[in-house]
């Protein structure tokens, strides 16, 4: 019944990437391959859309907290405390205060959702995570008639993340994002806290980072403690570094360049110099039909 072709495999029936894979052919084989909602996943009947292998979605990353070289999140991943955690709910909200994880988690069901991940550098990868729709979790919360905006922060600790600590990246810590209250209540937009069935791994963004797939990577920010809720558009991390190159909205566009390279394409991992792999980019990242509406009337090139 569901428009928007929610996933319908239980995380308990995920195992391993080889199995997932196998069922995933066989699903195919069978002739599935075009049910999304009897697959079990969020993406179009493409066949560029296999999913990219675990070492890949955990050892291909961007962490600037941990390092800005790919790998330096994975080789760094254990300098990043992950309990105890607490989040921060703040702002226009009826029942604002701090959680243990455990709390934010506690009434929710965790779902899987396959989603394709662009990252404003022009690659991208297809992975399975497991989470909970942002709206419900918001939905709890009781959100004012004033909240307009989400704000979402990261952890700040410089004593144990390298990246804040030499701060060679010149960002501003911590690493803050945001979304419009619609964005944020779309049922695509999810909170994960793993994937491939498993505990999100710390290089991933753990223990709780938000997933937004029609958008650039960067707007789906990592191992969050605080949630706001406020009147005014927030001032977020890259777009403070560089307003040019990375705006608010930052929805995936293929007609849209970044300001020194293209997004027509992109290099759908794993990729290698004799097998690129390159791939059209598609508006939205492929999800126009479930989000296009949040857009209607707005120009795209002025609010990139
Ligand atoms: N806190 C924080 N969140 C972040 C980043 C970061 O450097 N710090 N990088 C972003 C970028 S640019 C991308 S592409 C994705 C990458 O997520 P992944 O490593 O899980 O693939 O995380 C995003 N979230
Ligand atoms: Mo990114």
């Amino acid at each position: 019944m569901s428009r928007y072709r929610y996933p319908v495999i239980p995380s308990s029936a995920i195992t391993p990437e080889k199995v997932y894979q196998q069922r995933r052919t066989l699903l195919k084989l069978m002739g599935f391959a075009g049910l999304s909602s009897l697959l079990g996943d969020a993406l179009a009947a493409d066949t560029a859309d296999t999913l990219t292998p675990y070492e890949h979605v955990t050892g291909y990353n961007n962490f600037y907290e941990l390092g800005q070289a790919k790998t330096d999140p994975a080789a760094n991943a254990h300098r990043l405390k992950t309990a105890p955690w607490s989040v921060a709910i703040e702002g226009e909200v009826a029942k604002p205060g701090t959680y243990t994880l455990e709390d934010i988690l506690k009434p929710h069901a965790i779902e899987e959702r396959v989603y394709r991940l662009r990252c404003v550098e022009a690659w991208s990868m297809v992975i399975p995570w497991n989470g909970l729709p942002l709206k419900d979790l918001l939905a709890r919360f009781g959100p004012t008639s004033k909240a307009r905006y989400v704000v979402f922060e990261s952890i700040f600790d410089p004593d144990n993340l390298p990246g804040q600590k030499d701060n060679r990246s010149g960002l501003q810590w911590p690493y803050v994002e945001g979304l419009r209250i619609d964005e944020a209540m779309h049922p695509l937009t999810l909170l994960a806290v793993g994937l491939y069935g498993k505990t999100l791994p710390n290089q991933n963004g753990a223990p709780l980072r938000l997933v937004v797939p029609w958008k650039y990577g960067f707007k789906s920010i990592k191992s969050i403690v605080r949630i706001r809720l406020q009147e005014q558009q927030p001032v977020t991390t890259w777009n403070l570094s560089a307003p040019h190159e990375y705006g608010f909205y930052a929805n995936v566009n293929p007609a849209v360049d970044h300001p020194r390279w293209s997004q027509q394409s992109e290099r759908r991992l794993p990729s290698s110099l004799f097998n690129p792999n390159r791939i059209s980019t598609q508006l939205f990242n492929g999800y126009a039909e479930q989000v296009a509406s949040l857009y209607r009337g707005m120009d795209l090139r002025v609010n990139f």
